[in-house]
């Protein structure tokens, strides 16, 4: 009997807080939750900074060291992109970086309060939460409140908060400051075709596996899953022929294609129920993505926990208990065959 009135009440507390926390089995306030098209289907909003950093400072953001801070997470695949080129480039001592907590609460939008050890406080504008820097840039901000956020600090603004534009600022603008300046990721002669690349892999592949994972009703679903995976069928043929997805040069293409890819056994297979395949049974991709993860600095910018936790502990509308699948374990560092394609 003392064991049933000593663990009762704990078990009844740990429900009712369940239950009030995860009404409804909505995601309350995030955005993912307010783009859902009339048959179910998933579309993701556009994004509201789209202002320009320039070398010459001609579009009135001038590329100076120091003055532009990053606020990222580092579950998201499009703040990702913007921390690889960082790296890549070499522009950690330029460009500042803030890390939210990997938990995206549905009431309060991403925190900063350095709940662990891979995210940080906001050390430029003291924020509790991401929202409050969106407030300070424009107090009528009606938009949500997503990372990544690039921020100005000279001017007090938000610049950017879309990745694919923060990524092209990264990889030309601040040359003069980069310790790797040589390398472009968006050279002129590629530009059409990483162009043609990024425009079917974003909306199939990128966007593709949220498709799935928010789908709302089976019809949805069905849809995205099976168009997932004919675009992943021809990312692996590609990749049969090709060291990367434009040939034998690393392009903004592929760093976009690898922050996917390297999510999708770890989340998305799962928790998003991409789960035709596993990125593994995809021979060439697989090898694509070790190849990739193993480039000097890509791997210090990948954070599986943060992954993990974010996806299965947030989307409480798919996952009402916010419990972390355990597997798979997948182990990036083993060695590619990739140099059998060439350079
Ligand atoms: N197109 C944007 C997408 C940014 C985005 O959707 N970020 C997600 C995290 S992966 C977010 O912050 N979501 C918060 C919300 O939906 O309220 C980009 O590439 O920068």
């Amino acid at each position: 009997m003392r064991f049933v009135f000593t663990c009762k009440p704990t078990f009844v507390t740990q429900y009712r807080r369940f239950s009030s926390n995860m009404a409804n089995n909505s995601d309350g306030n995030v955005s993912w939750n307010k783009q859902i098209g009339t048959t179910g289907e998933y579309k993701r909003a556009s994004r509201t900074f789209r202002n320009k950093v320039t070398a010459d400072g001609s579009s009135g953001f001038k590329a100076e060291k120091g003055r532009y801070h990053l606020y990222v997470s580092h579950a998201c695949p499009w703040a990702n992109r913007t921390m690889i080129y960082r790296k890549l480039k070499g522009l950690e001592e330029v460009i500042s970086v803030n890390v939210v907590d990997y938990f995206l609460d549905s009431k309060t939008g991403w925190s900063l309060l350095n709940k662990d050890p891979a995210s940080t406080l906001d050390t430029v504008n003291g924020a509790k939460y991401l929202k409050e820097v969106y407030f300070k840039a424009d107090p009528n901000y009606d938009n949500s409140f997503t990372v990544l956020v690039l921020w100005d600090k000279q001017t007090n603004t938000i610049v950017n908060n879309e990745s694919a534009e923060i990524i092209r600022m990264f990889n030309s603008e601040f040359n003069e400051f980069a310790t790797n300046k040589e390398l472009d990721l968006y050279p002129s002669h590629l530009r059409s075709k990483i162009d043609e690349i990024n425009d079917w892999v974003y909306p199939n592949i990128n966007d593709g596996v949220y498709k799935c994972g928010f789908a709302r009703s089976q019809e949805a679903y069905d849809h995205a899953v099976h168009n997932l995976f004919e675009h992943l069928d021809k990312v692996e043929d590609i990749l049969s022929k090709n060291r990367y997805l434009c040939g034998d040069t690393f392009t903004e293409a592929d760093v976009r294609l690898f922050t996917t890819l390297v999510r999708f056994d770890l989340v998305y297979n799962t928790h998003f129920k991409c789960n035709i395949k596993k990125l593994k049974e995809y021979p060439n991709i697989w090898e694509y993505t070790k190849e990739i993860y193993q480039m000097k600095g890509v791997a210090d910018t990948i954070v599986v926990e943060h992954i993990k936790k974010h996806y299965y502990m947030s989307h409480t509308s798919i996952n009402p208990f916010g419990i972390v699948a355990a597997g798979p374990i997948v182990d990036y560092t083993v060695p590619h065959n990739r140099g059998q394609l060439g350079k």
